[in-house]
């Protein structure tokens, strides 16, 4: 009866050390990082001024990411009112007043040459756009 009763402890015993044997396999699994790697977000930070944008001082740049690229682009508007607009990636800022920023993230997910512009009044028309680049 006895030896019944210890080998029944040692059978419990076996089971639990292997539980905790198995919950240290999966959380090392964890601590390895075996979760999805994370996304790089290619940040484009412009402002706007008279009839132009500005990144990092250039007029109207060229904006050029590779297809599948997270993107997020911020406008600030230095003076005066503006939005940023690409149309084919429904990217709208909404119109800014002085002072004010908007940011903007979506999957650059086809390749071609696309325009970003302001709509604001005659802007587009008076040069404020630039050339919004994706490449394969
Ligand atoms: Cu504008």
């Amino acid at each position: 009866m006895n030896k019944k009763i210890i080998a029944l402890a040692i059978i419990i015993l076996l089971a639990m050390g292997g539980g905790v044997a198995w919950q240290s396999i999966q959380s090392d699994g964890e601590m390895n990082g075996e979760d999805p790697p994370e996304v790089e977000i290619l940040t484009f930070l412009l402002t706007a001024e008279g009839r132009e944008f500005y990144l990092d001082g250039e007029e109207n740049p060229d904006i050029v990411v590779n297809q599948g690229d997270e993107v997020l682009i911020e406008l600030m508007s230095e003076e005066g009112v503006h939005d940023l607009i690409i149309d084919e990636f429904g990217v709208d800022t909404g119109q800014l007043m002085e002072g004010e920023s908007e940011a903007i993230q979506f999957t650059a997910d086809r390749v071609g040459e696309f325009e970003y512009y302001c709509s604001v009044g005659t802007h587009r028309a008076d040069g404020m756009y630039g050339n919004f680049i994706v490449e394969e």
